[in-house]
C-alpha cells in the first residue's frame, strides 16, 4: 500500500520545505486526510484550537501539512497560515450536496485572497466510498473549477477513510511544486 513517503522518494528537489494547507468545510474529512497522509512518521502533532499540524520527514526535506478547522467561527484565523502556504488541498464532502454552495463560497474566498495568489490547488472530492455521492465532474461544475485560470488546479475523487485516490492527487501536486 503506497503512501506519501513512498511517493516522496521520487522528489528530492524542492526550493524549500513545502507547506501544504488542508482546507474545507467542517466534516469534509480534513483530519482524516491528514492522518492518512502522515502515516506513522510523525514528529510533531498537536491539536490547538481546531488546528492540527504534522511534519512528514523525508530524506533532505520535510513537508508540513496543516489541517485548519472548517468551522465558521475560526475561518477568520485561516489567513495567518496563508503566508507560508505552497499548496492548497481543498477537501469537499461529496456526500454533502446541501452544502456544496457554501463550499463554493469558501473556495472563492480562498482563491480571491491575495496571499494565496498562484498557489496550486488540489481539490479532493472526498467520501467517494459512499453510495450516491456527487461525481467528480458534478463537483467540478458546481465549484466552477473550469473558470480558474490563475493557477494550476486539479480534482481527484478520493476516500480519506479507505485511502483511495489520495496518492494520485498528491502525485499531481508534487509534480507542480517540485523543482525537478
Ligand atoms: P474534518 O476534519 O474536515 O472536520 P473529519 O472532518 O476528518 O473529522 O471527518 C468527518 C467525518 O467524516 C468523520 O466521521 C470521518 O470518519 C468521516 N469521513 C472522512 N473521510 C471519509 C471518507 O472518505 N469516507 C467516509 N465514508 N467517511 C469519511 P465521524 O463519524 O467520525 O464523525
Ligand atoms: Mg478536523
Amino acid at each position: 500500500n503506497m503512501g506519501l513517503l513512498d511517493l516522496l522518494k521520487n522528489y528530492k528537489k524542492f526550493e524549500k520545505n513545502p507547506n501544504l494547507l488542508i482546507l474545507g468545510l467542517d466534516n469534509a474529512g480534513k483530519t482524516t486526510l491528514l492522518y492518512n497522509l502522515s502515516q506513522e512518521k510523525i514528529i510533531d502533532q498537536g491539536p490547538t484550537k481546531g488546528l492540527n499540524a504534522k511534519t512528514i520527514i523525508q530524506e533532505g526535506f520535510t513537508i508540513n501539512v496543516t489541517d485548519i478547522g472548517g468551522q465558521k467561527e475560526i475561518r477568520q484565523y485561516w489567513s495567518y497560515y496563508y503566508d507560508e502556504c505552497d499548496a492548497i488541498l481543498f477537501v469537499v464532502d461529496a456526500a454533502d450536496d446541501a452544502r456544496i454552495s457554501e463550499c463554493n463560497e469558501q473556495l472563492k474566498a480562498l482563491l480571491n485572497d491575495p496571499k494565496l495568489k498562484k498557489v496550486p490547488l488540489l481539490v479532493y472530492a472526498n467520501k467517494s466510498d459512499l453510495p450516491g455521492v456527487l461525481e467528480a465532474d458534478e463537483i467540478m461544475e458546481k465549484l466552477e473549477l473550469n473558470d480558474i485560470n490563475d493557477r494550476d488546479w486539479s480534482l481527484y475523487a478520493c476516500s480519506a477513510l479507505k485511502g483511495t485516490g489520495i496518492m494520485e492527487g498528491m502525485k499531481w501536486l508534487l509534480e507542480k511544486i517540485s523543482t525537478k
